[in-house]
């Protein structure tokens, strides 16, 4: 089964786009992303392809932030004059908007959080915390970013609990039956990306979730590189909890979700108390807020979250049938023009099993050279080990240059990736010459 399908109840995409559709589509959508009018220097288009780092706003998200400042910048769930309860009703609006999004069944399942970080450090730190013991294990991926990585380390250090590592085969697929072989009773909980920032490897979470059930354990997807490029419907996938990041998706910074099964969130202590989410406070005790205001102490991101709500009204229009279809095109096209490129090495599996970004090495050129060189050309791209370092050792190198495409991007954009790698390349190629003839 296609494992992105997986993440969506509606199945693979039924609408048949022809290549000329796809680019009309996208064509269209550029107009509503104001940024991309702007030139980089004069002269100079910008070609922006590190959305896995953060997407673009859409004019329609950017409004929504603009206009809950100018119309009820007010405190949640505390006023009672009319523009904090426009506030509130505001803030709870989006909540629903993203229920229905993932297919929560209850606004009580979504915690509006910071970021993908945020949510990921909760479910370790709460439910970790409450649920591991020495002799448990945890299971996660060679392919995690840190966030889904470093509190995973901190909780099992804590609680005497083992994380384990599912490998990856050499194409950079999860290795399935090695990760099936690693589940006992012993295992708590399996944290998984929906998809890889860095091989674009998207693995069967809906095999993964089933295997972990059949043992007894939990299931947390990292969704930041999933949700915004195929969505999740949390009861067709029957993950325990998903994480994602607003800014990734349309929205902005500041933002995240935390989803999780409402039994599973009932049990788990708050990890930051204060304002809001108590019901009763004495000089001695504090009684729990119901759900989710339990987990969302202080002033929550207000304005982002109803901006948050805008991106999902954005998203549902532009669909993921064309979103999917989209990036297929785009990222099968990139790793054919890429291979045009001298001495590149590409990671990660070959389409179509695979999300819309690809990542590369290029032999001789250090990463950040390689970006600062496109930069000249407009073309934005992410260089470094785009936090996840353990996958970089494993792949043997400290670096990569990665691209990455969504729903403004078009064709165009690859062939201008391209001619500037090649330009880059023949640069080096000129520079080492001149300094091995100046040494001769
Ligand atoms: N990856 C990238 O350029 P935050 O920063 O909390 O919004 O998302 C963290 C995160 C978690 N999981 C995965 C798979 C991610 O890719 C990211 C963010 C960005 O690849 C910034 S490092």
């Amino acid at each position: 089964m296609d494992p992105q399908a997986a993440f969506t109840s509606s199945g693979p995409a039924n609408a048949v786009y022809t290549a000329e559709q796809l680019e009309q589509r996208a064509a269209e959508l550029r107009q509503r992303f104001p940024i991309l009018r702007r030139e980089v220097r004069p002269g100079v288009r910008l070609v922006y392809l590190d959305s896995a780092a953060t997407s673009l706003k859409p004019d329609s998200v950017i409004d929504a932030l603009a206009e809950h400042y100018r119309l009820r910048s007010a405190n949640v769930h505390r006023g009672i004059y009319t523009i904090a309860e426009e506030a509130t009703a505001a803030y709870e609006a989006a909540r629903e908007k993203v229920a229905r999004f993932i297919n929560a069944s209850s606004t009580a399942e979504v915690i509006f959080t910071h970021g993908t970080t945020e949510s990921i450090n909760l479910v370790a730190w709460s439910w970790g915390g409450t649920n591991l013991k020495p002799g448990d294990e945890v299971v996660v991926t060679q392919m995690e970013h840190h966030a889904n990585l470093v509190p995973w380390q901190q909780v099992c250090r804590r609680t005497g609990a083992t994380l384990r590592f599912a490998p990856l085969t050499g194409d950079g697929q999860l290795d399935l039956a090695a990760l099936e072989a690693m589940l006992s009773e012993r295992t708590k909980l399996v944290a998984v990306t929906g998809a890889s920032n860095v091989l674009g490897t998207v693995p069967p979470v809906a095999e993964i979730v089933r295997l972990a059930h059949g043992v007894g354990a939990r299931v947390l997807v990292d969704g930041a590189q999933s949700v915004p490029h195929f969505g999740c419907d949390v009861q067709a996938l029957d993950c325990d909890f998903l994480a994602f990041s607003g800014h990734k998706m349309c929205g902005p910074e500041g933002v995240g979700v935390l989803y999780g099964k409402l039994e599973l969130l009932e049990a788990m202590p708050p990890m930051f108390t204060g304002g809001e989410m108590v019901k009763k406070v004495t000089f001695d005790e504090a009684a729990w807020n119901d759900l989710p205001w339990k987990f969302e102490a202080g002033t929550p991101p207000v304005a982002p979250a109803v901006a948050l709500g805008a991106a999902v009204d954005f998203l549902r229009d532009v669909g993921w049938d064309f979103i999917r279809a989209h990036e297929q095109l785009l990222v099968s096209y990139a790793f054919e023009r890429l291979q045009e490129v001298p001495g590149i090495r590409l990671l990660g599996p070959a389409p179509p099993n695979r999300s819309g970004l690809v990542a590369f090495a290029i032999e001789g050129i250090h990463p950040h050279d390689v970006a600062q060189f496109l930069d000249r050309y407009g073309v934005a791209v992410r260089a470094g080990h785009h936090c996840a370092q353990p996958l970089h050792q494993l792949l043997g190198l400290r670096a990569s240059t990665r691209a990455s495409f969504y729903l403004y991007n078009v064709r165009a954009d690859v062939d201008a990736l391209v001619d500037a790698l090649k330009q880059t390349v023949e640069r080096f190629a000129r520079f080492r010459q001149r300094v091995s003839s100046q040494r001769g």
